[in-house]
């Protein structure tokens, strides 16, 4: 805007509106014709439409471009098993030789890059309900704070062991949530377990990620609101199992990923 004021200026200068008082009249000193000034104006106004609607396009296209809108669709081929899938149907956390998963299986899917973390963290709930935790699996980001409120009648004792959070809730009684909640600020697996009741188990895959989802029973996932560029994206299947591929994402494209 300021090149077409400064041009604007500089002719204005080569046709003075007002005559310069003396005999020295040329070119230069005759009065300035309206018509002139009239056209001038207009195709300032011109200019300054055009602009804006310019800039008006930019800052519409900012926030594609900076905090992007790519999203990736998909399939995470998860391993066979006995039970027919159902959509809604609950699972549960399985040790097999060792190796923690979901049955029915799960996958969780998460984007791996340089990303800023979330600025707002809105706390989990991981409920003890009819002796399991719900919901089984958890993906969270890390430094997200988790509740574990008893809505059993029963006493429970949350713990883990893991390297990725150690804690130890204690005893609580039916409809108590242990305060402070549990702040998961390292990244890693975290297997849930109840010092009351052996058999229960839950998971919490922190990550160091905004995007993450947890696919349905039959694999399928979505990952929307991604930021464009070259990343790597994972699909964790297992505590000994996880899947990569690489992904290039355009603003506002889809790609559509299967892993593998
Ligand atoms: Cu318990």
């Amino acid at each position: 805007m300021e090149k077409v004021t400064g041009l604007l200026r500089f002719v204005r200068c080569l046709f003075p509106r007002q005559p310069v008082k003396g005999n020295n009249r040329n070119w230069l000193t005759t009065p300035f014709p309206a018509r002139t000034d009239l056209l001038l104006r207009g195709f300032a106004l011109i200019m300054k439409c055009l602009l804006s609607y310019r800039s008006c396009f930019v800052l519409a296209s900012l926030p594609m471009v900076c905090l992007g809108q790519a999203t990736i669709e998909g399939t995470v081929q998860l391993p066979k098993t006995r039970f027919t899938p159902v959509e809604n149907e609950r699972y549960e956390i399985v040790s097999k030789a060792g190796v923690l998963a979901t049955d029915p299986p799960r996958a969780v899917v998460y984007l791996i890059g340089n990303f800023p973390k979330s600025a707002h963290l809105p706390s989990k709930i991981v409920t003890q309900k009819d002796l399991a935790f719900r919901p089984t699996l958890l993906a969270i980001e890390v430094g997200t704070k988790v509740e574990f409120p008893n809505e059993d009648d029963t006493y429970h004792n949350i713990f883990s062991y893991s390297p990725a959070k150690r804690f130890d809730l204690g005893r609580y009684p039916p409809g108590e949530s242990p305060t402070p909640a549990v702040v998961f600020d390292k990244a890693g697996l975290v297997t849930l377990r109840c010092d009351i009741h052996e058999h229960m188990r839950g998971l919490i895959l922190v990550l160091e990620t905004p995007y993450f989802a947890i696919t349905d029973a039959q694999g399928h996932f979505r990952l929307s609101n991604l930021p464009a560029g070259r990343h790597l994206l994972r699909a964790w299947v297992d505590s000994k199992t996880t899947l990569d591929h690489p992904v290039e994402l355009r603003p506002g494209e889809t790609s559509h990923v299967n892993l593998p």
